[in-house]
């Protein structure tokens, strides 16, 4: 089957520079997709987009150029609740790769073993409306129950103005919660304003909330231009996303991973060189120490705990 791209989208950027920060051992890459090929894993009928292939190889292969060890694959939503290309990537990875899945509540405890057995630790609802249709919330919910006992989490992924709506929801989670891209602040607001103070007190109020401090690239108003025109970030490139980030890395350092989210589906406005995003890392994350638990030992405790 082929399979048109939608209009405007960027492909992944084939030459990504060797990043200047070199990534401690073990680090895991906790944010990123695989799309089809889709001639082989065809995308979902009721997908928002059509991307353009982003096979294992080609992920696994920014993986070793980056310098990571391992990756946390996640079920990107042009895939539905068909894993099948996830589940692939994750028996081809020798290990070093684990999951998170898309599921519906019909899900058999069979198929959620097989999943658990390819390495799925995690299962995304998902709550930005130009990617899905609504799912009722008591279907949500009964997911999460069933996926607790295998020791699962659950990633959420929503947009910053949508928190208060979702906050009794997400609190009544009964697992670890891991919030994709700091729940899409708005970084043409203040870092000390309400929106990102609620988002901050989500986290300081429920100990079980986790986030991943990715997505510059995405959140970023700014852009990947720095002063002079290049791509730069000694000279501020996503400059205006540093400050969340961060801040959030200093409060919660035992509760933040990273991933590069490749590749990178719906960007517009340019793609980014994911050498670059890596060089992102100790802006956000200034010391060895710090670095050390975003990279290395807080995925290793969600995704490979018998590490
Ligand atoms: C991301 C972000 C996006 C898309 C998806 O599953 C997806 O389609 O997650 C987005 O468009 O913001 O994390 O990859």
């Amino acid at each position: 089957m082929t399979f048109e791209k939608t209009p405007g989208w960027l492909d992944w950027f084939a030459g990504p520079s060797k990043p200047r920060f070199q990534l401690p051992a073990g680090a895991v890459d906790a944010h990123c997709h695989v799309f089809g090929p889709g001639a082989e894993f065809p995308y979902a009928p009721e997908r928002k987009y059509t991307p353009c292939d982003a096979s294992k190889h080609q992920l696994f292969a920014l993986r070793d150029h980056l310098g990571f060890e391992r990756n946390v694959i996640v079920q990107a939503t042009c895939h539905g609740s068909d894993n099948r290309a996830l589940v692939d990537a994750l028996q081809s990875s020798g290990g070093k790769a684990r999951g998170v899945a898309t599921v519906k509540r019909s899900i058999t405890d069979q198929e959620l073993q097989d999943l658990h057995a390819a390495g799925v630790r995690g299962v995304r609802f998902n709550f930005v409306k130009r990617l899905v249709d609504f799912t009722p919330k008591d279907e949500l919910m009964e997911i999460a129950a069933r996926i607790a006992p295998l020791g699962w989490h659950v990633v959420i992924y929503f947009e910053a103005v949508d928190l208060p709506e979702l906050w009794d929801f997400f609190t009544a989670l009964p697992t670890t919660v891991v919030v994709d891209h700091m729940g899409r602040p708005d970084v043409s607001k203040p870092v000390d304003g309400p929106e990102f103070e609620l988002f901050l007190k989500f986290m300081r109020d429920n100990p079980n909330v986790w986030s991943k401090v990715s997505c510059p690239e995405r959140l970023s108003v700014t852009g990947p231009k720095a002063l002079g025109g290049e791509p730069n970030l000694e000279l501020g490139a996503y400059r205006d996303v540093v400050p969340f980030a961060r801040r959030v890395v200093e409060a919660f350092p035992d509760r933040v991973l990273w991933g590069t989210d490749w590749p990178h589906p719906n960007l517009k406005d340019h793609m980014p060189d994911d050498g670059l995003l890596v060089d992102f890392i100790p802006h956000v994350a200034p010391t060895a120490e710090l670095q050390q638990k975003l990279l290395v030992d807080n995925p290793r405790r969600l995704y490979w705990p018998e590490l």
